[in-house]
């Protein structure tokens, strides 16, 4: 929206104190997750399909590419976070940060009731039983180093896809660019630039200097997220770093 020129108004559900699973919000998100657009009387759930939407309504200023290759290339890139990175994210973030806010926010019997409270189907249809066992049993989860090496190929791919190109899609900032920064900012929030700089991946580095550099980065993406979290994720993060680092067999 903000890369649109668009106007909106932002409530913050804080979805480790479980507001996300609140009947009211229940009402207009029924997996209890965020985001959700709320446009006059239209709810639409789910980040993809809120920006093709935005897209649409508003065809000026358009993320997305015009020619028809391009605009698949893109597809897929939204594809992939709608089917892979996006539950490698969630699980990583438990993993690695929130599993520790939740513990010593909400307590143990808090965080029972955190953790029974996730519908059924959520993120993922397995994603009640997978942050329980997150949560409670950190990188002896069964699938957690699994989801790691998930996230981390698809570092992997956006370097050669960047390789001699500034962007990810047809050598134009565009939708696809703007759908995988939430994740490689996620990872740097974490204090885990290591997956990418020190020359593991410098295509990779190069693109998300370029991407803290625009405009819209710092309000969209660092100042819209309560300081206490921002906190808790490098801090957090710097614990779990050496297991990570570990997993993906990067020396430090
Ligand atoms: N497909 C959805 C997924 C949204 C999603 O997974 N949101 C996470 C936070 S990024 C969430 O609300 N999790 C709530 C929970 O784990 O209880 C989208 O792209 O909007």
């Amino acid at each position: 929206m903000a890369e649109k020129g668009m106007k909106w108004e932002g409530v913050y559900i804080d979805i480790l104190a479980g507001e996300q699973f609140t009947p009211e919000y229940q009402k207009i998100n029924a997996k209890s997750v965020v985001p959700t657009l709320v446009h006059d009387d239209l709810v639409i759930p789910d980040s993809t399909v809120i920006i093709e939407y935005l897209d649409q309504i508003a065809p000026e200023n358009s993320t997305h590419p015009k020619d028809p290759w391009e605009r698949a290339q893109a597809r897929y890139w939204t594809k992939a976070v709608d089917e892979d990175l996006h539950p490698a994210c969630g699980a990583m973030t438990f993993l690695c940060s929130h599993r520790h806010t939740v513990l010593r926010k909400l307590g143990k019997e808090g965080a029972n009731k955190f953790l029974a409270s996730t519908p059924d189907f959520s993120v993922t249809s397995d994603w009640k039983s997978f942050k329980d066992a997150i949560v409670r049993q950190g990188f002896e989860a069964p699938g957690a180093l699994g989801k790691v090496k998930l996230y981390d190929s698809y570092l992997h791919k956006m370097d050669k896809a960047l390789t001699g190109n500034d962007w990810l899609v047809g050598n134009k900032f565009s939708i696809a660019d703007i759908a995988l920064t939430p994740y490689i900012n996620r990872l740097a929030m974490m204090s885990m630039r290591g997956m990418w700089e020190g020359g593991r991946l410098p295509n990779v580095e190069r693109w998300f200097e370029a991407i803290e550099a625009r405009e819209n980065f710092k309000p969209c993406f660092i100042d819209w997220v309560p300081e206490d979290l921002t906190n808790d994720l490098r801090e957090n993060g710097i614990k779990s770093w050496p297991e990570v680092a570990k997993i993906l067999e990067i020396e430090i």
